[in-house]
């Protein structure tokens, strides 16, 4: 192991029950999850997957007490290496890639100026700290939890209230069932009715626009077809899952459709032909995330004002 990745979110003194060399604990729709799963499929390293349900998707497996053994903050992903819990995707990925060899190597360059490039372009794609929905201008991985919010409020709808309302007891977090009940109350063509919800999606949606401008003059410096040139790296697979959570949830038109941002269309084409993209996120797309996708969309379609106070016009 090298020295770095001894340093990063590694928690050495933690042996935790499992079976295989590589387990992930993670969530279909989690967008720090695809992170993970991304990576793994890249790097080629098998792991026994371990699905944990968080209220979007079904039910908060996430803070009962088999996972807050796990992780006691209740927050997926965790990968276990030999049982050793690595807490936080943009540290798990570094770990894994220090560990998977060569292939390892390729994605996660020795050399200290190609690296430094990876690890900016890694962070700016992060969720870091305890509110996420700050710092939008700083990273592009900030802006996700504002442009989520159409989505979430399409996905529970699937969910009981009786179930959202457990999270009042058991979420170490009661803000999060308190959204998620509003949510499910208001269904997406509320939103434009709670004033710091749209605040927060608007505001994400102009920082994520200068963030998509930063990753255009990036593809322009290196003349592509990846983040840092040539070679396909860590950087990528962390731009990957944002850019998947964006078409997901129906920014892309706004984002780089048409005529606007066409390098970072042509980057997207790229990264959703690779195979990791099709087996780890496309494959694994759950039935609630689906109709949450048809909901955003034809919630939209059918009603201009709709878009136009997502979009801010
Ligand atoms: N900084 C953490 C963020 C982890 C995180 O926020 N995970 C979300 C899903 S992407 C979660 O578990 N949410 C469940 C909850 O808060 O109930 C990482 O990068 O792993």
């Amino acid at each position: 192991m090298t020295a770095r990745a001894t340093r990063i979110g590694y928690q050495g003194d933690i042996t935790l029950p499992h079976r295989d060399e590589w387990e992930l604990y993670h969530n279909n729709f989690s967008l720090c999850s695809k992170k993970l799963r991304v990576c793994l499929a890249e790097l080629g390293l098998p792991y026994r997957s371990h699905h944990i349900n968080l209220i979007e998707t079904g039910c908060y497996e996430n803070v009962g007490r088999d996972y807050l053994a796990i992780n006691p903050a209740g927050l997926v992903p965790v990968l276990l290496h030999c049982g050793h819990p690595i807490y936080e995707s943009h540290e798990e990925i570094v770990y894994a890639a220090a560990h998977a060899g060569s292939r390892g190597e390729e994605l996660m360059p020795e050399d200290p100026n190609a690296r430094a490039e990876v690890e900016h372009w890694i962070d700016r794609a992060s969720l870091v700290g305890k509110d996420p929905t700050k710092g939008t201008d700083q990273r592009a991985g900030h802006c996700i939890p504002g442009l989520t919010l159409p989505i979430f409020a399409a996905m529970v709808q699937h969910i009981s209230t009786r179930e959202i309302l457990k999270g009042l007891l058991s979420h170490p977090n009661k803000e999060r069932p308190l959204i998620f009940l509003t949510l499910k109350w208001m269904g997406i063509r509320g939103l434009p009715r709670l004033a710091p919800a749209m605040r927060l999606l608007r505001r994400s949606l102009r920082h994520m626009g200068q963030h998509l401008d930063a990753l255009g003059k990036q593809l322009d410096k290196h003349g592509g077809p990846w983040i840092t040139g040539e070679r396909f790296t860590l950087a990528d697979v962390s731009w990957m899952v944002i850019l998947d959570r964006l078409v997901e949830t129906d920014w892309d038109g706004v984002l780089w459709g048409g005529d606007a941002r066409p390098k970072v269309a042509a980057y997207w084409r790229r990264l959703a032909g690779r195979e990791s993209y099709l087996a780890a996120v496309l494959e694994m797309r759950c039935p609630i995330t689906r109709q949450g996708i048809a909901a955003v969309k034809q919630a939209k379609a059918s009603d201009q004002s709709l878009r136009d106070a997502f979009e801010g016009k």
